[in-house]
């Protein structure tokens, strides 16, 4: 289960500037939303809770996570949905710019959490994206957090610290209370040190997170794996090699897949592997959430050969 906001994406397929006009595709998106179609695709249940405008781009959300299997559970709102606008401004660089301010899940409050579906779920997700857009939405967080902690379920925080939306500080002084009272935590190396300054190290950095409460910290590196440190026993998990496309997504879908076999009560190795394999996915399709695999496909990439036939 998880909390957050969804956006409509206009993206530029093509690499230049937008300024120039360009045709654009229409999608959606959202780390939340985008670890809930994740764990949906593996096969688990995924609810999704937060808020949509009652306009067309409310309904395409709604429409496209059910369709993925994801059970919506969604305030509509008389404000707009958020808007992420994508640009490649060249092959390689991408740049993104929201509309994220009075909109329907920048109002999303503590009320809009319903107990007895957190009460109901083995793992509530969040990040560290939906406390930055504003006093309702971080109470709604904090609220699912306690519910949640109420319920025994097992809290999951990925910091997804976006300097878009916040300075260091004030995620720092909003995100260690969460951090604290969840179980897992996952971080790339420069988020982990908003919560361990003067760690360095991914062992560190892991070993400071997990000393200020939680049992689980994954260190989330990229084309180097990961190195996780749960219930004090270090795994480190090396990367799928793939042909990198777009890596938007692949911390999204690093946690959709570890998340996926927890709820399937498989052992950490087997989380690990099936977290580098989404990842994998993600940067080498288009889009946040659209590449990621089904149960059936995860041994695609194991194949040396480029066409399976
Ligand atoms: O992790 C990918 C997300 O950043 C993207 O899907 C959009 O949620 C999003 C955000 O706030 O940037």
């Amino acid at each position: 289960m998880t909390v957050g906001e969804v956006l409509a994406v206009l993206a530029a397929p093509d690499p230049g500037p937008l300024a120039l006009g360009a045709g654009l595709r229409l999608g959606l998106a959202g780390a939340e939303s985008n670890v809930a179609v994740g764990v949906s695709r593996l096969g688990g249940s995924a609810t999704w809770i937060g808020r949509v405008g009652e306009d067309e781009l409310g309904e395409l959300v709604l429409r496209e996570l059910r369709a993925e299997g994801v059970t919506t559970v969604a305030v509509r709102d008389p404000a707009p949905t958020s808007l992420l606008l994508k640009e490649r401004r060249t092959s390689t660089h991408s740049r993104t710019r929201y509309y994220r301010t009075h909109t329907a899940g920048s109002r999303l409050s503590a009320k809009d959490i319903p107990e007895h579906i957190v009460a109901s779920a083995a793992v509530l997700h969040i990040t560290g994206i939906t406390p930055a857009l504003g006093e309702g939405p971080a109470q709604a967080v904090t609220r699912a957090v306690d519910l949640a902690v109420e319920a025994g379920a097992t809290v999951s925080l990925d910091i997804n610290f976006r300097s878009l939306l916040w300075n260091e500080a004030d995620a720092r002084r909003t995100l260690l209370p969460l951090l604290r009272r969840s179980d897992l935590v996952f971080a790339g190396p420069h988020e982990a040190r908003l919560a361990v300054p003067d760690a360095d190290e991914p062992e560190e950095l892991a070993r400071g997170i997990c000393d200020l409460g939680p049992d689980g910290a994954v260190i989330k590196l990229g084309a180097e794996g990961a190195y996780a440190l749960l219930d004090g026993q270090e795994y480190r998990q090396p990367a799928v090699p793939v042909r990198v496309h777009d890596t938007v997504g692949a911390g999204d879908a690093f946690v959709a897949g570890y998340l996926a076999e927890l709820l399937a009560g498989e052992p950490p190795e087997r989380r690990l592997r099936t977290a580098a394999l989404l990842g994998a996915f993600a940067v080498s399709t288009t889009g946040d959430w659209e590449g990621l695999p089904r149960r059936s496909e995860l041994g695609l990439l194991d194949h040396h050969d480029d066409i399976v036939r």
